[in-house]
């Protein structure tokens, strides 16, 4: 088992068991003229999270860790997005409709993919997922169980939508979770930073936080070791 110095105390984990859950690291969100923006939301607040996500995906890759990337993406016939999830919010430009980067939240339009610094290698699984929870409505649970995952590292964006429901989801069914403090952005630095207090509040009622400098040194840690 590996250690790391994490909140509210030392994430205990197994890499042969452990998979790295990336969310929604995509231009819909993370660019001008997509979902983030149709909202109001100032996208450019993200993008600190893209080398931190990329150095992490390098990390995990060195460590042959399972990655899995979710997209928050939509059928093109729209028949699983609920009328009351397209027009919340009210946006002049609404899920499914054309936009400077195709159609909003469409699976497969070029605002749908991942930035290509965080970009899925062919051998990693790639979820569209409807909902703001990774395993509503997909196959991640079937997947993880398959694989024998016991424990999941997050990163991604929205910290406080997407990273949280999916970790919360998670948590409920029994995996271990640690989220990558900078590896993950919110649109609003006030929720970020409540996010990562009520994950690790209460002995970590939903997890473990953690900066991507403690999992680095965790596996150096390990590799030292087996080589002593
Ligand atoms: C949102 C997400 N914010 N990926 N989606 O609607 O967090």
């Amino acid at each position: 088992m590996l250690s790391v110095p994490a909140l509210p105390y030392a994430f205990q984990f197994d890499p042969a068991h452990t998979a790295l859950i990336v969310i929604d690291m995509q231009r819909d969100f993370i660019e001008p003229g997509g979902f983030g923006a149709s909202l109001g939301n100032q996208v450019a607040r993200l993008a600190p999270s893209v080398p931190v996500v990329a150095e992490l995906l390098g990390l995990c890759r060195r460590h042959k860790l399972l990655i899995v990337h979710t997209r928050e993406a939509h059928r093109p016939d729209m028949a699983d997005c609920p009328p009351a999830k397209r027009a919340r919010g009210n946006p002049a430009v609404q899920i499914g409709d054309n936009g400077p980067m195709g159609r909003i939240l469409v699976s497969g339009e070029p605002g749908c993919e991942i930035v290509a610094a965080v970009a899925p290698l062919v051998d990693e699984i790639v979820l569209d997922k409807p909902g703001k929870g990774a395993f509503y409505a997909t196959a991640l649970g079937e997947i993880l169980r398959i694989k024998g995952i016991r424990q999941l590292i997050f990163a991604g964006v929205t910290t406080e939508v997407c990273v949280q429901t999916s970790m919360r989801e998670a948590n409920d069914r029994g995996y271990d979770c640690l989220l990558i403090e900078d590896a993950t952005e919110s649109y609003f630095p006030e929720f970020k930073a409540a996010t990562l207090e009520m994950i690790r509040a209460q002995g970590g009622i939903v997890g473990w936080t953690a900066p991507l400098q403690a999992l680095a040194s965790a596996f150096q840690a390990a590799t030292q070791e087996s080589h002593a």
